[in-house]
């Protein structure tokens, strides 16, 4: 451990480069979550699919990693792709949300996609989220369980 660390601090030392980016590193709590919710699913289904936005307020770039929630072990990243006139997903290993950009995750689009869901999802109840980052930290928000049937509400 203390070899580490000495090695680390020559490391820093000997290259101001370095040492300027780590003054750059940014404190947890700069991705700020917002706007989440996840859809109820038809009977029969275990998949669904959750929304939310995400802005970086840091200096540095920051991708999300991952995402957990006591609701199920398995949340992928879906992108939306249009090939041959065909709507397909894709999941996505991470998501960049760049220095001072909003990434939405929204229907037709970017979104969360809850794998093998045991429990139903009732109208109008929460769920917990957090994202995970690499240099953003790890951020948590609740997601308001929203039906399927329930028109959508434009927001201005
Ligand atoms: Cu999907």
């Amino acid at each position: 451990m203390r070899k580490y660390i000495i090695f680390t601090i020559v490391l820093v030392m000997g290259c101001p480069l370095w040492s300027e980016e780590l003054a750059l590193q940014v404190n947890e709590g700069s991705l700020i979550l917002g706007k989440g919710y996840l859809r109820t699913m038809p009977p029969g289904q275990k998949v669904t699919a959750g929304f939310l936005t995400a802005t970086n307020n840091s200096n540095v770039d920051c991708r999300i990693v991952s995402a957990e929630s006591p609701l199920t072990e398995r949340i992928e990243f879906h992108a939306h792709l249009h090939a041959d006139g065909m709507m397909q997903m894709r999941p996505m290993k991470t998501v960049l949300v760049a220095s001072g950009k909003t990434v939405r995750f929204e229907p037709g689009a970017l979104h969360l996609m809850f794998f093998n869901i045991n429990t139903r999802l009732v109208d109008g109840q929460t769920v917990p989220l957090q994202l995970n980052t690499d240099n953003c930290g790890s951020q948590s928000l609740i997601l308001d369980i929203r039906s399927v049937l329930r028109p959508m509400m434009e927001h201005s």
